[in-house]
């Protein structure tokens, strides 16, 4: 049977990297892109693939439990690839009740209706996109592995985490063929600037202050997103059901030394003195329960499936920042409305 894939969040950051990698790539796939469009959804992302043959927009939201077996009816879903969540971890601490209707009874709404609308549930897939925060805070070195417990520390951690329990309680109890990917930070085009990377290569071009957290000595692992992408195209095809894989860049940062080579890049492609944009980094109140280091040991999906990231960081984040250079218009369309109540409320 031709598959018709339903893929959540598919305008979002990750999801339209993933939905343009699977539109492309496979003509002989229905591709049906489901999203509410939240603050963080934004259909300019799809722009250059939105009138191809086998792609299809679908305004709905994941609770609407009418609507999303409608959905599953008429394009006769055969396989899920769900990415939509409230993503944020600094909302999560504002509104923790937001993700808790999102990520947890927005994925089990999403579970049901899928366990409802397959007849035979050995056949069809569901593909759960998680995060690394799930395990916790590496504070005393190690990586996290895909038999790290469980210790989320932030309302966002804790309702990824849930969502995560709830889909293997889908595979244990119903048969259901599932399979769950937790990967580090993304970084990379169309990321919303909320977060660290595009938040402050935003800044720098406004020459607004680079707001720190704490001393921003916290470490990331910092992946590019179109290789996480092709992760979930590996994980999709080939990854076992019932398994996790845990999809990591192998590349640590601190977060002051990320804001500081931005700094510099930025100086170099906007003709700045050296050092000029560093003048911006302002060390700000840190976030509330802020987790140390996360880190990733990839080395499963790296010996099983194969896959391994393309680029250096040192190459990314450049491809990074002329992407944000050269589209304008988009980061003037999301810096605007919205954006800036939240901006005040959270900086100021
Ligand atoms: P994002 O916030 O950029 O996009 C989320 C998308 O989901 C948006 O398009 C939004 O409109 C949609 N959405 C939100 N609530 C919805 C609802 N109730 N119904 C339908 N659509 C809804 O997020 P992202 O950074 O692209 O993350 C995508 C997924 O990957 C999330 O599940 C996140 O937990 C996970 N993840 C993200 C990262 C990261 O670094 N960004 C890392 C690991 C895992
Ligand atoms: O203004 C800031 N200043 C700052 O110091 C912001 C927005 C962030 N930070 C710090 C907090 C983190 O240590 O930078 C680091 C990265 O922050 P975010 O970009 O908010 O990402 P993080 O909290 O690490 O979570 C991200 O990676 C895992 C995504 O938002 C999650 O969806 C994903 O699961």
């Amino acid at each position: 049977m031709k598959k018709s894939i339903l893929i959540t969040g598919g305008a979002g950051f990750i999801g339209s990297h993933v939905v343009r990698l699977f539109v492309n790539k496979y003509p002989e796939y229905r591709i049906i892109n489901l999203d509410c469009l939240t603050y963080a959804g934004n259909l300019e992302n799809l722009k250059d693939i939105e009138d191809k043959d086998n792609y299809v927009f679908s305004k709905v939201d994941i609770n609407e439990e009418k609507l999303l077996a409608k959905v599953f009816n008429d394009f006769q879903i055969t396989d899920v690839i769900h990415l939509a969540a409230e993503s944020h971890v600094d909302r999560s601490i504002s509104d923790p009740l937001a993700f808790v209707k999102t990520n947890v009874m927005g994925t089990v709404n999403l579970l049901n209706t899928a366990r409802n609308f397959w007849k035979d549930l050995g056949n069809h897939l569901f593909y759960h996109i998680s995060t690394d925060e799930v395990y916790g805070s590496l504070d005393n070195g190690g990586y996290f592995t895909e038999d790290t417990p469980y210790d989320p520390q932030s309302p966002y951690s804790a309702s990824k985490a849930s969502s995560d329990h709830f889909v293997r309680a889908y595979a244990n109890t119903y048969g259901m063929k599932t399979v769950i990917s937790n990967c580090s930070n993304n970084y990379g085009p169309n990321q919303f600037p909320e977060k660290l990377i595009p938040l402050c290569i935003h800044n720098i071009k406004e020459k607004k202050p680079l707001p720190v957290y704490g001393k921003g000595e916290n470490v990331r692992d910092w992946l590019y997103v179109e290789d996480h992408a092709r992760a979930i195209d590996e994980v999709f095809h080939n990854g076992l059901p019932g398994e996790t894989y845990n999809i990591g860049g192998f590349n640590e940062w601190k977060n002051l030394a990320i804001v500081e080579l931005l700094c510099k890049i930025m100086d170099e492609r906007l003709g700045r003195s050296a050092g000029e944009s560093a003048k911006l980094i302002t060390f700000v109140k840190d976030r509330a329960g802020h987790d140390l280091r996360y880190a990733i040991d990839a080395k499963k999906i790296n010996t099983e499936l194969g896959w391994e990231p393309s680029l250096t960081f040192e190459i990314g984040i450049e491809k990074t920042v002329d992407w944000y250079l050269e589209n304008e218009p988009w980061l003037k369309g999301v810096t605007s409305g919205e954006y800036l109540h939240y901006y005040k409320a959270h900086y100021s």
